[in-house]
């Protein structure tokens, strides 16, 4: 993946800048991609990450895909160009390395990231009950041998700690409008909050993308995704990152998905499924930006 980064930017020399966002725990490089065609102007940008719990694979392999497709389809497509004309795209494939390479290594079904945990010989924090809005509330455990372990304090981890400033330091010269934090499986398009059943002043206009998003899923192969709040679909969750961007950057569209399946291979989705999972997700993606473009 930070070889397909390297080379993406290689590729496209004028639309994708490569950049570095810092280290993981174990030191390694956190790799990220800037689209969009230059400009005079500053432009409003859109922050895409992935791979943030380890063993969701689908999720890497589906943001590099629509990555590549946004750069392909820039000659030929007359919305794709015209939406890397109007935003700057901020894309992170892996955004738990040490998680996404202990999967590979040692245990398929790793969630977590891979720091030491002080008092426990339980590794790891889960990096999405990690942010530092409404953090330590109700579903999020205090217990480092819980899968939802939400750390000793906000931001304890360097991975969230890394994507949290690069974007706080970005956003005091450009506009974010939309954050999204991809996750599988259950084929769900999911708005905030994480951390209440209460809805936000935004509520309706998070349903319309859903809907959006949703048709456009099930245009591509068929597949049916649900929409609505996290609680609403699956439960409380304080200290995800959906929270972090519409609560503390007040990005108005700061959402997740959930990709396939919806449990009949969970995380280990077939490989035939990942380029229909990703050119579904796309299609979704991209009007979902065309919506946030016209309003
Ligand atoms: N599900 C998410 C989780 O972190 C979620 C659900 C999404 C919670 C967004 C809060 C915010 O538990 C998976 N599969 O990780
Ligand atoms: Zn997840």
């Amino acid at each position: 993946i930070d070889q397909w980064v390297n080379d993406t930017a290689a590729r496209y020399p004028t639309l994708a800048k490569e950049f570095v966002i810092g280290s993981s725990y174990e030191n390694r490089v956190m790799r990220a991609l800037k689209v969009g065609s230059e400009s005079s102007e500053v432009k409003p940008a859109m922050w895409v990450h992935s791979g943030i719990h380890a063993r969701e694979w689908v999720t890497p392999a589906t943001n590099t895909w629509m990555t590549n497709q946004l750069l392909v389809d820039y000659s030929t497509n007359d919305l794709v160009r015209t939406l890397l004309d109007t935003f700057d795209f901020y894309i992170l494939p892996i955004t738990n390395p040490d998680g996404y390479e202990y999967t590979w290594t040692d245990d398929r079904m790793w969630r977590k990231t891979r720091s030491v945990n002080d008092d426990s010989t339980c590794i790891g924090v889960d990096p999405n009950r990690n942010w530092a809005y409404e953090w330590g509330g109700s579903g999020a455990s205090k217990f480092p041998c819980f899968d939802t372990y939400r750390g000793p304090y906000p931001h304890s981890e360097v991975e969230v700690r890394n994507v949290a400033d690069f974007i706080l330091e970005r956003a005091k010269t450009q506009e974010f409008v939309f954050f999204m934090d991809i996750h599988s499986y259950s084929q769900m398009w999911l708005n905030p909050w994480g951390y209440t059943e209460e809805y936000p002043e935004d509520y309706e206009d998070h349903m319309k993308v859903g809907e959006i998003f949703t048709e456009a899923v099930a245009s591509v192969h068929g597949q049916q995704y649900t929409y609505g709040t996290i609680p609403d679909l699956l439960y409380v969750s304080s200290g995800c990152s959906v929270d972090w961007g519409h609560g503390i950057m007040g990005i108005k569209y700061s959402h997740t998905t959930e990709l396939r399946d919806t449990g009949e291979y969970s995380f280990l989705l077939p490989e035939d499924q990942i380029i229909p999972t990703a050119q579904e997700t796309y299609a979704g993606f991209v009007a979902v930006y065309e919506h946030i473009m016209n309003k």
